[in-house]
């Protein structure tokens, strides 16, 4: 049995209190109205015996020694508070966490603050979280933490215990790579590392995933597979969770009879009106000024709607003691009474505004009498507001105007999907939604809530605990042994016993080093000697799989007796047999790849390009190692950018970033080809990243030969084994043919 550790800035609720009575009130916000949805389903996993939230108190010591009633939670689960010093919490929580991560995750740049002391406080606290966690673990505890405020916790964490469960959660935006490099260089490699210190990591989009991704390999240099990301020997899943919500909560409330008496009153008060609902926390990023502007234009080309609508405004209190949010408050209550003065009537006010935290039967009410939900945040993680409205449409009418720009757009496409920053846009909508006819409302809001429904909150929350409990079992299987002398004695043993034996040999940084330039990388007469010897034995089939063209395949080992494949797969001669051209599309594509790579070759001194047959390579091996590497993933960004939709393929090479057509790589010429030799063993050996696909190819459990898969050096791989370096490949391969011939055993690798 395990325990669920839920760690967040904020506990779920505030204690009021007046003289010696102490109340327990529920705070607002996503994240809380999520989980405890979930707590209190009857759906959790079976393993999980305890669930225990940890965050920070807003409430002194005293009241929480007081409210002893709390200890048990009321909420089905028990409740560690962390006790902060309110300066120090004020420079992580308004400063860090929302005057820096805040605006910059959301696109906006220009309001970010970089004092040093916020970064400091954020360290602090942060660590802080960590100390009580570490006090607190068992050893089958799985820990989910939660959010931006708490980013450096999973490293540190990961530290002081290396096997803990540990997944983060970022409810906001991922940004793109060229807003998140803005921060200051030790704060975004400290960020990400300590985001990376978990074992999976969700997001709500695509977007975000690919984003965080992208910032990954640029500023951490992290190996990357899919979803899957090596950094520091350790495998890390990155993917997408779109948060749900109380979907039956929010559907059944229709007959509580608190929101039915609201509901009336309501109808009694607007009478035929049309209603235009929204609620949001006060914040810049829920776009509330060009709402009310797109609202404003949409009374201006509709007199006809004049005391026939009217926008119900709800504001809830947020993050007062931040500046900008004061500011924006002004601001809005006098946009909003510009608005009322200009279109106002002696018996009509177009909007109705309040700023309050509505109790949730008044909530419940507004969503199922709303005729149009107008939700139109700058940017926005998720936004839980969108489908809570969706799901409150027990008549599945109502229309659905949302913002392209929050995370919840990807899921809801039949909603009606709107620029937020375009008033004409959201005034046409306001339009469209009023005309929209009944039959058409009804169709939209029926597939939106089959998807809200199938992935409700318990569906959200459980799957990313079965998924963190994949990626632990996984993190397993991919742990790569080094090549020590009991695996290489194991190998001998099967290598005498086989009469069937087949070598799958890289050529560059394999059986040679790799030179400066590829045409010096030329094989001297020791590797040659090599592959005619173990090439002589009849139980022998060498292929040699490279990179390299075919024209300097032939010239090097056209005469021996073995397999020579070249360009990852794009052609092949087989032992005794001719060559044979695999890839007979046109090669056009290259021109304007080549013309990209030569931007990259000026601005990066010593790199150069490599033309083969089907592949364009750019090498940058010969360039200082720090603007090579920058250059590379700059490369590859815009290289994938432009190949989408196309047959092509970008590769991230040892030094190299090579483009070529896809489908044709090492994995599938292994298949094909040990598909006809049919052998009893297999041994495999490369360097680069394009020999991952052979790797894979034999480690796919479909594969049932024993094979033994060897990666040098330690970058992440797919590979059973690692060899330190390249010196070690001959040695090696000439002591396997010892195993039947003895006088050739001189290599040990525990002696190198
Ligand atoms: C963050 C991300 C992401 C709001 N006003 C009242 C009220 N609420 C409840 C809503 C909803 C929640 O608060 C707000 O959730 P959002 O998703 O809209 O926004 P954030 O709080 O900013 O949440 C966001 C979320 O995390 C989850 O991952 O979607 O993008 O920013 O549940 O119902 N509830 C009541 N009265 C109110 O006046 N009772």
């Amino acid at each position: 049995m395990s325990r669920l550790i839920i760690v967040s800035n904020r506990l779920p609720f505030s204690i009021d209190h007046e003289g010696d009575e102490f109340k327990l009130r529920q705070s607002s916000g996503g994240l809380v109205s999520a989980l405890k949805s979930y707590f209190e389903s009857n759906h959790t996993q079976e393993e999980i015996s305890e669930k225990i939230w940890l965050g920070v108190a807003d409430f002194p010591q005293d009241d929480w020694d007081k409210a002893t009633l709390m200890e048990s939670g009321g909420y089905g689960f028990d409740v560690r508070p962390l006790f902060v010093d309110k300066q120090l919490y004020n420079d992580y929580y308004n400063g860090f966490s929302n005057s820096v991560l805040w605006p910059l995750f959301h696109y906006f740049p220009t309001l970010v603050q970089y004092p040093a002391s916020y970064y400091e406080a954020y360290v602090q606290i942060n660590k802080r979280f960590c100390k009580e966690l570490a006090s607190m673990l068992r050893p089958d505890d799985i820990i989910w933490i939660h959010d931006y405020q708490l980013m450096l916790l999973p490293q540190m964490l990961r530290l002081q215990r290396l096997d803990a469960v540990i997944g983060f959660f970022l409810h906001i935006p991922f940004p793109s790579y060229e807003i998140y490099r803005l921060l200051p260089n030790d704060w975004k490699k400290g960020l990400l590392q300590g985001v990376m210190g978990a074992d999976l990591i969700g997001f709500h989009t695509h977007d975000y995933v690919q984003h965080f991704i992208q910032s990954v390999k640029m500023i951490l240099g992290a190996d990357t597979y899919f979803h899957t990301l090596q950094y520091q020997n350790r495998f890390i899943k990155a993917d997408l969770f779109p948060i749900g919500i109380d979907y039956k909560k929010f559907n059944n409330a229709a007959s509580d009879p608190e929101v039915v008496e609201y509901k009336s009153e309501i109808k009694k008060n607007f009478d035929e009106k049309k209603i235009i609902f929204s609620v949001d926390r006060l914040d810049y990023t829920k776009g509330i000024m060009d709402r009310l502007n797109g609202f404003e234009l949409f009374l201006e080309q509709g007199p006809q709607w004049k005391e026939k609508v009217v926008f119900v405004l709800n504001v809830v209190p947020s993050r007062d003691d931040i500046q900008t949010y004061n500011d924006r408050k002004r601001q809005l209550e006098e946009k909003i009474g510009t608005i009322n003065g200009k279109f106002s009537t002696i018996s009509w006010q177009p909007i109705i505004y309040r700023y309050q935290h509505l109790p949730f039967h008044e909530l419940s009410a507004l969503y199922q009498m709303a005729d149009v939900a107008l939700i139109t945040p700058l940017r926005d993680g998720m936004n839980l507001v969108a489908k809570e409205f969706v799901a409150s449409s027990y008549s599945r009418t109502g229309v659905l105007i949302l913002s392209e720009l929050a995370g919840a757009a990807s899921e809801l496409n039949e909603a009606l999907l709107v620029n937020p920053t375009d008033v004409n846009d959201i005034a046409i909508n306001i339009e469209r939604a009023l005309n929209m006819p009944l039959q058409e409302q009804r169709n939209r809001m029926v597939l939106m809530q089959r998807r809200l429904q199938e992935y409700d909150v318990v569906k959200w929350v459980n799957d990313f605990l079965d998924q963190l409990k994949e990626t632990k079992k996984e993190q397993q299987k991919l742990t790569v042994k080094t090549l020590d002398e009991k695996a290489i004695s194991a190998i001998c043993r099967h290598y005498a016993e086989t009469k069937k034996r087949f070598f799958l040999i890289d050529y560059d940084g394999t059986l040679v080093p790799i030179r400066r330039l590829p045409s010096e990388a030329v094989p001297d007469e020791k590797v040659k000697d090599f592959l005619a010897s173990i090439s002589s034995d009849p139980d022998n089939h060498v292929a040699i799989v490279s990179g390299r063209d075919a024209g300097t395949m032939e010239k090097w080992f056209g005469y021996l007796p073995i397999t020579l494949v070249a360009e990852h797969g794009s052609s092949i001669k087989m032992r005794n047999e001719s060559w044979q051209q695999l890839v007979t599309v046109s090669d056009q594509w290259k021109d304007e790849i080549r013309r990209i790579m030569q931007i990259f070759v000026t601005r990066c001194v010593g790199s150069f390009i490599e033309e083969k047959t089907n592949t364009l390579a750019w090498h940058y091996r010969n360039t200082q190692v720090d603007l090579g590497f920058a250059r590379s993933r700059e490369l590859i960004n815009n290289l994938s950018q432009l190949i989408q939709n196309t047959p092509l393929q970008v590769i991230d090479g040892n030094k190299v970033v090579e483009i070529r057509m896809a489908g044709f790589d090492k994995g599938t010429i292994t298949l094909r080809i040990l598909s006809e030799a049919q052998p009893d063993f297999v041994l495999c050996v490369g360097d680069d990243t394009t020999d991952e696909d052979m790797f894979k190819v034999l480690e796919d459990s479909a594969y049932n030969v024993r094979t033994y898969t060897i990666k040098i050096g330690n970058r992440g791989t797919a590979a059973k084994y690692t060899l330190p370096s390249q010196q070690h490949v001959m040695p090696l391969l000439t002591r396997l043919q010892s195993c039947v011939n003895p006088q050739k055993a001189n290599y040990k690798i525990d002696k190198q």
